[in-house]
């Protein structure tokens, strides 16, 4: 396979002034007719004429009404052109209903719909399917099928023929088309220019009742980017369809959005808490790609962090805005620890804007996402948020309607601030997670700290210039006071010191606060200090992250040693999680443990071979310890944690909910699951019966509740993946595997539908102990469906694929076997080109 770089990046040779599309459906031989308008691109020198094409089969061709002979490979053609602006006309033939990889036009369901970033047009029709050519489009489609939708504004919609008009010049990979048996959920929104906007929300007949949230957050979306980023929608409709067989959460094709049903769809009964919060995030997030990926785009692939990093900056601020900003951040940074660092620690280590690539699919990543918007973070507190919205207002001035890279992005800010960005921006060109080692010193009133930065090597990268770490900090003094309110320091250099005067007492940093940069902070301090942090910091993240810190040591020596769970710890965190000041939410996420796959890093990184079994054991014993040291607060918690009114899934009874689940986690371990069936039998939503449940598997108690929730859900699909899952991630690790191998044979394991494949391998995963089961049967059951779905799915394969990539944090034994198990999919005939780059690069 071919390596593409982005150094090679030259423009097309021709401007497309404008695209129409004919798609006569049928589900075996969909008929599609393209006539575009090209001219040769004044910019570009290179005028060869390719157009990619991926299992198309050729019909016809023409330039200027004459036939022609392109020629045909297996990536496209390449044809003779005038060297004057010409009109192209080609007919293809496609068969939607054979295309399981579920990008170009596929059907999910009977339902006709499209996915095309990143290169998925190019299995639609003949086109440069790149996203540097912007065009409008006017499409057309001729069907039976009562619904039928494109991008922009509707034309003409009579009898088996519908006609779209996209206005906005658009990069192929925004281009969408669903036709289909659905009904919508309608509402209206008039933007703040007076814009009447038509907004539809459609699903599959009997999906209806799930689509009130989804509608109000796209509502709520639509106003907050108006208030807090000036930036209004442009057209008179905005579509959304749900659609069940998806790779990803969802799309924003301009004007219609294509979201997997499980990233939309919501209700009391089938969904948790969780699940309305994430779908909230996506209808926010694909919404503001409107302006932040359409309205501007990317030159070429590698700047997809442009979009996709200030997308991801966007939707985070919108959920702080919706619901409690401590409580996002303290999650985001979570998920960056759990999803990122790993990512970034490991072969599979990338820039946040990668320089070279042989399927792109395989860049959707954590480091491009989510590195990519703690990266815009960074340049919010550097230059301020005055500084920060005035530069961005001029990124949309001076690039509405452009294809952008990252140095586009830069130079706005250097621009308004008069900044130089150049050693801010190896954020975006360097790999790896930066380390900060920090030193303290004290002395006639002066207080001095020493932080250092390295970032260890990554594949294709050995040698690291220091970086600029923005890092918050407060200082505290012996009695609590804040001495020293949070002051951003700018570290630069590899060595760099900070004095602080006028300090009568030796003050306690309260170090990187708000998570003010994404690296590893390295500091040894003791459990006192931390205890001291967890008790005082006025700073959130700080104040969680010193009770992370003594979780983390407490259960490393347990691990090690053997030991108890430290006594103190666990009286320090019930002072926090018993003060009924605090907001239910953060005490819930104070309650949560390091993850054992965390926990496995840290010990990697002291040079301790982690054993999952100890790990598991080691958490086990904690959870127990926590509960009989705190039993007399339970009954306490839980009644805080009871929620009186009417179920909505608002931060607030989120929050409390969020608690109780803790809660109930620890009453399990007394009550051997007495609690967690109550709560199954008399729960009234989602959130409280899978929290139950969670417990009642654990506990091998769950035959009857199981049985009982797939009698009622079988019929649901949504559900049954929380069915699914749940029994193999909250299995006792011995038996995950089996769990997982049962429900494979399962008669509703359709394991072509990328959300019940990721249910069952992903809960898998998710049981650390389970899936590194000494003898290798997580491995090779793992790999053993990841070949097979290779074959139909390669996208949701590979991506599935990088579970594999701590594989060298383990004993030499469980290590053989992973290695074996990444080989056997090395070897295998006909590897697509998703896992065959993966699989090479996790092999390293
Ligand atoms: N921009 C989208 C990324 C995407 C995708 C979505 C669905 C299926 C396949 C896909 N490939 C790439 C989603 C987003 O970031 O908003
Ligand atoms: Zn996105």
């Amino acid at each position: 396979p071919q390596t593409i770089y982005l150094k090679d990046y030259t423009p097309f040779g021709y401007v497309v002034e404008g695209v129409e599309l004919t798609f006569a459906l049928a589900p075996e031989a969909t008929r599609v007719k393209s006539r575009i308008r090209f001219a040769p691109n004044p910019d570009a020198t290179d005028r060869t004429f390719f157009l990619h094409g991926e299992d198309l089969t050729l019909i016809s061709a023409a330039i200027d009404g004459s036939p022609v002979t392109p020629t045909l490979t297996e990536q496209g053609l390449t044809c003779e052109v005038p060297d004057a602006p010409f009109t192209w006309e080609a007919e293809v033939e496609i068969a939607p209903a054979k295309n399981t990889a579920l990008e170009g036009l596929y059907m999910s369901n009977g339902m006709y719909c499209t996915q095309c970033e990143a290169e998925g047009f190019r299995k639609i029709t003949y086109y440069p399917d790149r996203p540097d050519v912007m065009a409008t489009f006017d499409v057309r489609i001729e069907s039976d099928l009562p619904v039928m939708l494109s991008n922009g504004n509707p034309g003409t919609q009579d009898g088996g023929v519908a006609e779209w008009h996209d206005p906005w010049p658009k990069p192929s990979y925004l281009f969408a088309l669903v036709a289909g048996d659905l009904e919508a959920r309608s509402d209206s929104f008039t933007t703040r220019s007076g814009r009447h906007v038509d907004l539809n929300l459609w699903v599959r007949p009997g999906d209806l009742g799930k689509t009130a949230w989804g509608m109000e957050a796209l509502r709520t979306s639509m106003r907050w980017d108006e208030e807090v980023y000036g930036r209004e929608y442009d057209l008179d409709v905005f579509n959304i369809v749900a659609v069940d067989d998806f790779n990803m959460g969802a799309m924003e094709n301009k004007g219609l959005n294509i979201f997997n049903s499980s990233a939309v769809l919501a209700s009391q009964d089938t969904s948790t808490d969780a699940n309305f919060e994430r779908i909230e995030a996506i209808i926010a997030h694909e919404y503001f790609h409107n302006w932040t990926g359409n309205r501007i785009t990317c030159r070429d692939w590698f700047q997809l962090c442009l979009k996709e990093g200030l997308t991801v900056f966007r939707d985070s601020q919108f959920t702080a805005d919706q619901r409690s900003a401590p409580v996002k951040r303290i999650g985001d940074v979570i998920d960056l620890r759990a999803r990122q660092f790993p990512e970034d620690q490991g072969p599979l280590s990338h820039p946040v804007r990668p320089e070279s690539f042989q399927e792109i699919n395989n860049f959707y990543t954590a480091t491009v996402y989510e590195k990519g918007a703690e990266v815009i973070g960074m340049l919010k507190r550097l230059v301020g948020d005055e500084a920060y919205d005035k530069a961005v207002a001029l990124y949309f001035e001076r690039h509405d309607g452009q294809a952008c890279t990252i140095e586009d992005w830069l130079q706005v800010f250097e621009d308004t601030t008069g900044r130089d960005l150049s050693q801010f921006k190896r954020w975006y060109t360097q790999s790896g997670t930066p380390r900060l080692s920090v030193e303290e010193s004290y002395e006639g009133a002066r207080y001095t700290l020493t932080f250092r930065q390295r970032t260890p090597a990554t594949p294709g990268q050995s040698e690291k210039l220091p970086q600029v770490l923005p890092v918050a900090v407060g200082l505290l003094s012996p009695g609590g006071e804040e001495v020293l309110p949070t002051q951003l320091l700018e570290v630069t250099e590899p060595e760099q010191s900070f004095t602080f005067d006028n300090m009568p007492d030796r003050p306690i940093p309260s170090l990187l606060r708000g998570f003010s940069a994404p690296v590893v902070l390295e500091r040894e301090s003791d459990a006192a200090e931390q205890a001291f942090l967890l008790a005082h910091d006025t700073d959130p993240y700080c104040r969680w992250e010193a009770g992370r810190g003594l979780a983390r040591g407490s259960l490393i020596a347990s691990v090690v040693d053997g030991a108890d769970p430290d006594g103190a710890w666990l009286d320090a965190l019930r002072a926090v999680v018993t003060d009924p000041a605090l907001d239910p939410a953060y005490r819930a996420l104070m309650m949560g443990l390091p993850t054992q796959s965390e926990l496995a890093q840290a010990l990697y990184e002291k040079g301790i071979t982690p054993d999952p079994d100890a790990i598991r054991d080691a958490v086990e014993a904690t959870v127990r310890a926590t509960a009989d040291r705190w039993a007399d607060d339970l009954r306490g918690l839980s009644e805080e944690a009871r929620v009186a009114e009417p179920y909505a899934p608002d931060a607030q009874q989120s929050g409390k909910r969020a608690l109780g689940t803790r809660v109930l986690s620890l009453v399990s371990r007394l009550d051997g699951g007495s609690a967690a069936e109550a709560q199954f039998e008399a729960a009234d939503n989602m959130t409280l019966k899978l929290a139950a449940l969670g417990n009642l598997v654990r506990l091998e108690r769950a035959d009857d509740a199981l049985a009982a929730f797939e009698a009622q859900w079988k019929d649901d699909r949504l559900v049954m993946d929380k069915w699914f899952g749940i029994q193999i991630m909250s299995a006792p690790a011995p038996v995950a595997v089996e769990r997982a191998e049962a429900l494979t044979g399962h008669a509703a394991f359709d394991w072509t539908n990328p959300n019940r494949f990721r249910a069952v391998m992903g809960a898998l995963v998710s049981n650390h102990a389970g899936f590194h089961r000494a003898d290798g049967a997580g491995y090779d059951f793992l790999a053993g469906w990841l070949a097979r779905l290779d074959e139909k799915n390669p996208q949701t394969a590979a991506r599935m694929a990088t579970a594999f990539q701590t594989w060298r944090r383990y004993d030499d034994d469980r290590q053989a076997k992973m290695r074996a198990a990444l080989e056997s999919l090395r070897d295998k005939p006909k590897l697509s080109r998703d896992m065959g780059e993966m699989v090479a690069r996790l092999l390293g």
